[in-house]
């Protein structure tokens, strides 16, 4: 190790070039910095570490070698590019990380020049980076294009549709396997033992053994000239037979925390100025950073730190987790029917399915991050007879939407979506927010769709998704603590298309559909208070809707607002075309659909995203009072609430 100069580089770094004069030796030192300022910011913010740690050399190597940001840097999922954000002139701003109007916690073409493609959602760097590689060749620019992705993101079929094509077209396009044996957990699947068996071939252990100087002359040597036939060049050290029968140069695989090994093997694939090249490089989530190197996740995703113990600050909670209920409520179905199995993509802890696992390791599937395969998988699963819980996160569902409609509803089988994070998420901002699944679920014939109102309907509604034979049925929750309701001893059944009243007026009445319940019951107290008898229902299912419910709150109230965390086109639209095919929007009742506005906000807490969007209790009361045409006290209560009345 070299000794660090005085002076820490990376504040004389406002600019990524200037990686580009420096000596091997401060590049070393600039790593060191690197990882020690990136630690100490996420410590503060929490956010995604063991990936970025990992990729720390890299993300030097890279901007040392490339002409970024001509050169197209393209970091896949975007989770790992704390580093990069840091070098590229966002340092200041690094503490403000998935922070309101701070910086994001993924790339966004809109935050730097240096993020040419905003990510979020996985495997879709080899795509935009071959589109920009002929895009560039189109108007002549030339450049070169790099995908960064890891061994996680390379599951998706996207990522092989994408290399076929590049392959297919000796597409001047330069992939990077981050390949550090990990997705948020262990990867599952073929590929994965593939990638072993190429790390653990002679070849790589005979190049970290001999390290440096062998490595310094090996560039040269491989790229050769003379010698870089197909053949010979393709594959070279170990193999990568799949990717050279994709049309890939493979070069690796190669020790990606060595800047000795990195910086000549990029520039030579830089200089050759042909392609597609598949670089592999292999490194370590959590490197250099003791409790994350230890932790069984490897810190993939934390909350705010402790430095020294890696203990991380959890906030109290009072009530168990939507996921925790719906994991631990789904093995109990499990208990009394051998027939449940789940399936989720990629997501065991974030699914809370790790404790199903532990139960039952022989009725989980794990399939990767591969969320249109669960779909169709779950759909050959529900054909056998078996009753799959197919576990997705609603923004990562809009992936398999075709498997949706065409392999599970045209053929009607009872495939059960259990669909968490509904509605806004938080710090990962719009790019994982559950948006749209009521809207494009809706649309689909034979779907059944409910919602939890709060954590005990969830228990029912796992356990009615469970008895529920006829046809696909969806259950959707949000991410977050539950309402803290009591706890039901039985999960009960429930009756297909009907609602409930929790609370009964004469004036207003409240339709929820979903978790925003909670926020309907706080507003109906406030409006009761203000003299206005309310109605609460909660409407449990958008489809089949409860008719009897909707005319009767229709025909006995002033005002009906439906209250949802879902976009346009979901409960409310549904609930509209009801009404007015119904005739009940032809007299005095004042409608008015509440949904997430027709923006995309930006990353911040979840209760500060609800209240941007109208739909906290201030949001419900001040709608109320404007549909009763008393806009001085509706502005009044969003002032008192700092709400933002351009949302609203
Ligand atoms: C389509 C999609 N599904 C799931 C996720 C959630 N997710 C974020 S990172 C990640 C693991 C990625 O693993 P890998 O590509 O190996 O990167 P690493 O974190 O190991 O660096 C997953 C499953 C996602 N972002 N996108």
């Amino acid at each position: 190790m070299t000794k660090s100069s005085p002076t820490p580089l990376l504040d004389t770094i406002s600019d990524p070039a200037q990686l580009r004069h420096m000596t091997p030796e401060q590049l070393l030192q600039v790593t060191q910095e690197l990882r020690s300022e990136m630690i100490d910011a996420v410590s503060v913010t929490g956010g995604h570490l063991g990936a970025g740690l990992g990729v720390v050399e890299l993300t030097v190597a890279l901007h040392a070698t490339f002409n970024t940001p001509d050169d197209r840097l393209i970091w896949d999922v975007g989770h790992q590019a704390y580093p990069h954000k840091i070098l590229t002139g966002r340092r200041d701003k690094i503490r403000t990380l998935r922070q309101k109007d701070g910086l994001s916690g993924f790339t966004r073409r809109a935050e730097s020049i240096y993020d040419p493609f905003g990510t979020g959602h996985s495997s879709t760097s080899i795509s935009a980076g071959l589109g920009m590689a002929v895009g560039s060749d189109l108007n002549n620019e030339d450049r070169n294009c790099i995908a960064v992705i890891g061994d996680g993101s390379m599951s998706a079929g996207m990522a092989y549709e994408a290399m076929n094509n590049a392959g297919g077209m000796d597409a001047r396009l330069i992939v990077i396997l981050n390949d550090n044996d990990m997705s948020i957990a262990p990867p599952t699947g073929a590929l994965s033992a593939y990638l072993a068996k190429l790390v653990s071939s002679p070849a790589y252990r005979g190049l970290r053994e001999t390290g440096k100087k062998f490595a310094s002359h090996l560039p040269d040597f491989v790229f050769d000239k003379a010698r870089k036939t197909e053949e010979f060049a393709r594959g070279f050290w170990a193999g990568g037979t799949l990717f050279e029968e994709l049309g890939f140069y493979y070069v690796g695989p190669i020790d990606g925390h060595n800047l000795d090994h990195l910086l000549p093997i990029l520039k030579n694939v830089r200089d050759a100025k042909t392609g597609p090249f598949l670089v592999h490089v292999v490194t370590q989530k959590g490197k250099g950073y003791q409790p994350a190197e230890n932790a069984a996740d490897k810190y993939h995703g934390v909350s705010k730190f402790n430095i020294v113990t890696g203990a991380q600050t959890k906030a109290p909670s009072n009530a168990p987790s939507f996921t925790s209920v719906f994991a631990s409520s789904l093995i109990k179905q499990a208990q009394k029917d051998e027939k449940i199995v789940a399936v989720h993509a990629a997501m065991p802890a974030g699914t809370g399915l790790d404790n199903f696992a532990e139960i039952f390791p022989e009725r989980i599937f794990d399939v990767g991050i591969a969320e249109q395969h669960a779909v169709t998988f779950s759909a050959g699963l529900a054909a056998e007879g078996l009753k799959p819980f197919c576990t997705i996160y609603s923004t990562f569902l809009q992936r398999a939407y075709d498997q949706i409609v065409h392999d599970v509803a045209l053929q009607n089988l009872p495939v059960r979506f259990a669909i968490d994070r509904a509605g806004y998420v938080g710090a990962d901002g719009p790019t994982h927010a559950g948006n749209y699944d009521v809207a494009y679920l809706g649309a689909i014939p034979n779907m059944v769709l409910m919602a939890a109102g709060d954590e005990a309907e969830l228990v029912h509604m796992v356990a009615t998704a469970a008895a529920f034979e006829e046809g696909p049925i969806a259950l959707r929750y949000p991410r977050g603590e539950g309402l803290g309701v009591d706890m039901p001893d039985t999960a009960k059944i429930l009756q297909l298309g009907k609602g409930r009243i929790l609370r009964q007026g004469t004036s207003i009445a409240l339709l929820s559909y979903g978790a925003r319940l909670g926020e309907c019951l706080a507003a109906a107290e406030q409006l009761n208070a203000l003299g206005l008898s309310t109605t609460v229902a909660d409407a449990r299912f958008a489809k089949p809707l409860d008719a009897d419910l909707l005319r009767q709150l229709a025909q006995n109230h002033e005002v009906l607002l439906t209250v949802e965390e879902g976009s346009i086109g979901g409960f409310g639209s549904h609930a509209a075309t009801f009404l007015a095919q119904n005739g009940l929007l032809d007299g005095a009742l004042r409608f008015r659909p509440m949904v997430m506005p027709d923006i995309n906000i930006e990353h911040s807490t979840q209760n500060d995203l609800y209240a941007q969007a109208g739909l906290d209790r201030a949001g419900i009361v001040a709608t109320a009072l404007k549909a009763l045409g008393n806009e001085k006290e509706a502005s009044r209560i969003l002032a008192a609430t700092n709400q933002s009345k351009t949302l609203s």
